[in-house]
């Protein structure tokens, strides 16, 4: 396993439509592997693979409590079958925008259909928590990144702060 390195904005990469995964075999559970171990050390709840320049629809997840036992999630070309009307606010960060946080609002509760680490085909309701975080890595699967959702003013602010933080790095 290994840690990769997490593309920031304005990575035109970020921008990129991942291509959906052929077959889940011992190459992408490594891929998925590294992306655990990226996403643990950032520290993180979510990663998909594009935020370390793999353009395949795959992504890793764990929104367990940090104090209890590690909850590690994989999901493969991952679909939402449905979307509730109603939505909730949540303010969201991303690895990929460092240090910058901002409220969105999505829809409350998604159904979703993805392969899981062994390849089966999964059908689960997401709320809450996962619902936001897998709505927010989807989205990095068609190259959107969740301050494409805020004001032209906050997403500009948002790519010079970034940007400024990593010359000063
Ligand atoms: O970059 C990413 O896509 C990961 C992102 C996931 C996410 C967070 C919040 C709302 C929607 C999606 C993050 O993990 S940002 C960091 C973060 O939320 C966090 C970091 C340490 C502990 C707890 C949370
Ligand atoms: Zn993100």
């Amino acid at each position: 396993m290994a840690i990769r390195d997490i593309l920031t904005v304005p990575d035109p990469m970020l921008k990129k439509v991942s291509k959906p995964v052929e077959a889940v075999d011992d190459e992408l559970r490594a891929l998925m592997d590294d992306m655990l171990e990226t996403m643990y050390d950032a520290p993180g709840i979510g990663l998909a693979a594009i935020q370390i320049g793999v353009p395949k629809r795959v992504i890793v997840m764990d929104i367990a409590p940090r104090e209890g036992d590690r909850e590690p999630r994989y999901f493969v070309n991952p679909q939402i079958l449905w979307r509730s009307e109603e939505t909730q606010p949540y303010e969201e960060g991303c690895l990929s925008v460092p240090d910058i946080y901002d409220e969105v609002e999505r829809p409350a509760r998604v159904k979703l259909r993805y392969l899981n680490y062994q390849g089966e085909q999964i059908e689960e309701d997401a709320e809450g928590v996962f619902a936001v975080c897998i709505q927010h890595e989807m989205d990095h699967l068609d190259g959107v990144l969740f301050i494409d959702h805020l004001s032209r003013l906050k997403r500009d602010r948002a790519v010079s702060k970034v940007k400024k933080a990593a010359k000063a790095a």
